[in-house]
């Protein structure tokens, strides 16, 4: 090799330069498809969920809504897309369907869609008129269309599933060309189903024939769309709904389904979602999913909790930052827009990112690495980490698997973030990179970073100045850099006004009964109570009126004896009880929030029960904290 390489050589001025272009690197494991690369370039974009459960209050609809209820009074899709588009996002996804089977689009599949609706007297379609305000505002359109239906009493039977591949053919056909098919997992459980309100449950592996006739239809129609399911194929769930890739997270990845089965949508082994899977059979990164307010629909009790622009900014470092991309839910209230604290919130979000990113501290800087492949520095020299193209790189030779970069910075320079990407279409080579600051002449640990891959941010604990700085690379076969910046976080005060709920002081009640329970009001959210006896409830005496109650379930990443259907009572004699109110804790398996239930009204009761109805393991209830909460 080094003789074959050496032959190839001339010296001339004194240098050794190449007599022949040099071979670049072959590609390393599982690259990405020519989909996947225009995906990687997007970054972030927008999920929206509007539906006659926004009109609900619920997280998710149970199927049973009239469609009388879906009449916006100001729907306004360009209002949404707008706001979108001054966050940066760079594109829109509209869920034309979610859980409760109602169709946002004039579909022949069904009844239970905006054609039956007062909006627009039935002659709407809310996807196109998404879709047209997407691309007004020079963003990519994508649907998300549910699998699970409550509504549909075919569900369970072959008819529905054809039912929603047609559904899928309308929404692929109709609607321009589209950057993603979004597809959730949950499905199967209790519903609507056309009045027989009852639980179905369906073979995930066999029912939707994902394969064998979903996914054709998405190909055959959409090449160049992205299918999102949490296996693939093209991008994967993250494993969360905080919108955080792992601090190691491979593009790479290999579906493992569950009980030795294949692999398919709700049906995946959860544990390497996060991380991905070094030298993995496929290339499926990571796709962050998370709402902008604590919820994926609207409810006014969370106008005070929209994730503010430094939120936002922790997610797109710990998303687009990983190599993965960011998709952030979007909330329209029953009006039809978004509430003005979110308006407000994307865009000083998007003004934050801009500031950040628009000048990179780098330039300018000498970067003299210890080898380049062939000494061809015209074709493979560390001028290619910083210009603008994030497929041009540096690179050294076949048997050269560590290699340092000197970085002499153009003066002193101030920052907190360090920016390094990998060209993709070679693979993702790289296993780690340490980074070094001088500190009184020695070199010391500033960061590092294993999973390179499309972008890797290293968020600085402290602001640093300096004018020089050293990195080190490791990987298996050649290495292979395109892109090097340092940059400074831009900060500037938020506020938006805060309203709503205010929790009640722990001398406005007494917890009745608690001695196991202990743990679920001692203000502490990162312990938990384990109660195995709870059907009896959890029994407060109140002094005061209460407007909700408040369940925060365990917040260490395990889901045992999460509540997911409860009762709430009420007494003024600790002996009668009244319902007060029932429902359930929809999504909090993925998400396990707090959640709030708001009470139509205050009560004066003196008593007041909650009782978990149903948990996600049988005999245990588990707690973080309970809230009583006042107006
Ligand atoms: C999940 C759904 O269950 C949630 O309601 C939400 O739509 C989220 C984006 O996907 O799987």
């Amino acid at each position: 090799m080094l003789t074959l390489l050496l032959s190839s050589l001339l010296f001339m001025n004194g240098q050794v330069l190449p007599s022949e272009p040099v071979n670049p690197p072959k590609p390393y494991g599982a690259i990405p498809s020519e989909r996947q690369l225009k995906w990687h370039e997007m970054d972030a974009y927008c999920l929206i969920h509007y539906t006659p459960t926004t009109f609900q209050n619920k997280e998710w609809g149970y199927g049973d809504a009239s469609p009388k209820v879906f009449n916006p009074t100001n729907f306004d899709a360009n209002q949404i897309a707008n706001a979108a588009a001054s966050a940066g996002f760079k594109g829109l996804i509209s869920v034309a369907k979610h859980h409760d089977g109602f169709c946002l689009w004039p579909t022949a599949t069904t009844t239970y869609s905006v054609a039956s609706s007062p909006w627009e007297q039935g002659k709407g379609d809310m996807v196109k008129d998404f879709m047209t305000a997407t691309h007004a505002n020079k963003m990519k359109f994508g649907v998300y269309l549910s699998a699970w239906d409550r509504n549909d009493t075919r569900y369970g039977t072959a008819a529905y599933a054809e039912a929603y591949r047609a559904q899928l053919t309308e929404l692929m056909s109709n609607y321009g060309e589209l950057f993603t098919s979004w597809h959730d997992g949950a499905n199967g459980g209790d519903g609507y189903y056309g009045g027989l309100n009852e639980k179905r449950t369906i073979d995930r592996n066999t029912y939707y024939a994902w394969e064998e006739k979903t996914w054709p239809i998405v190909r055959k129609l959409q090449p160049m769309a992205m299918i999102f399911s949490d296996v693939g194929p093209d991008m994967r769930w993250v494993g969360n709904e905080k919108g955080f890739a792992g601090e190691t997270s491979w593009a790479t990845f290999t579906p493992e389904g569950l009980d030795g089965k294949k692999a398919v949508p709700g049906s995946v082994n959860e544990k390497t979602l996060t991380s991905g899977v070094r030298n993995g059979a496929y290339w499926i990164p990571a796709e962050c999913d998370v709402p902008q307010r604590p919820g994926w629909f609207y409810h006014a009790e969370q106008d005070a909790q929209v994730k503010t622009p430094d939120q936002l900014f922790e997610i797109y470092l710990k998303s687009v930052g990983r190599g993965a991309n960011m998709n952030l839910g979007l909330a329209p209230m029953p009006s039809g827009q978004l509430h003005e604290n979110d308006v407000k919130s994307l865009a000083a979000f998007g003004k934050k990112v801009r500031k950040t990113f628009e000048n990179n501290l780098a330039q300018g800087a000498q970067i003299k690495a210890s080898t380049i492949r062939g000494n061809a520095v015209k074709d493979y020299g560390t001028q290619f980490l910083l210009d603008e193209d994030r497929y041009s790189y540096w690179a050294t030779n076949d048997a050269e698997h560590q290699a340092t970069l000197d970085i002499k910075l153009k003066g002193k320079q101030t920052f907190d973030i360090v920016q390094i990407r990998e060209n993709i279409k070679l693979g993702q080579r790289l296993d780690s990179v340490i980074v070094e600051h001088k500190v009184n002449g020695q070199w010391k640990l500033l960061a590092k970073a294993t999973s390179i891959g499309a972008n890797r941010l290293m968020k600085l604990e402290n602001t640093i100045t300096t004018d020089e700085l050293r990195m080190h690379l490791f990987a298996p076969v050649a290495i292979t850099l395109s892109d090097f910046g340092l940059y400074k976080e831009f900060n500037e005060p938020f506020a938006f006004e805060h309203t709503g709920l205010k929790k009640m002081n722990a001398n406005q009640y007494i917890p009745a009964v608690f001695t196991e329970s202990a743990k679920a009001i001692d203000h502490n959210e990162q312990t938990f109570a384990s109660v195995p006896a709870y059907e009896g409830g959890f029994i407060f005496e109140i002094k005061d009126d209460v407007d909700g109650f408040g369940y925060l379930p365990r917040q260490d990443g395990q889901t045992a004896g999460i509540a997911t259907k409860y009762k709430i009572y009420t007494s003024d004699n600790n002996q009668q009880w009244k319902l007060l109110k029932e429902g359930e804790f929809s999504n909090i398996k993925a998400n396990p929030i707090l959640q709030q239930i708001v009470f139509d009204q205050a009560t004066k009761a003196k008593y007041i029960k909650f009782v978990p109805t149903e948990t996600l393991t049988k005999n245990v209830f588990t707690v973080a904290e309970f809230e009583l909460y006042s107006k």
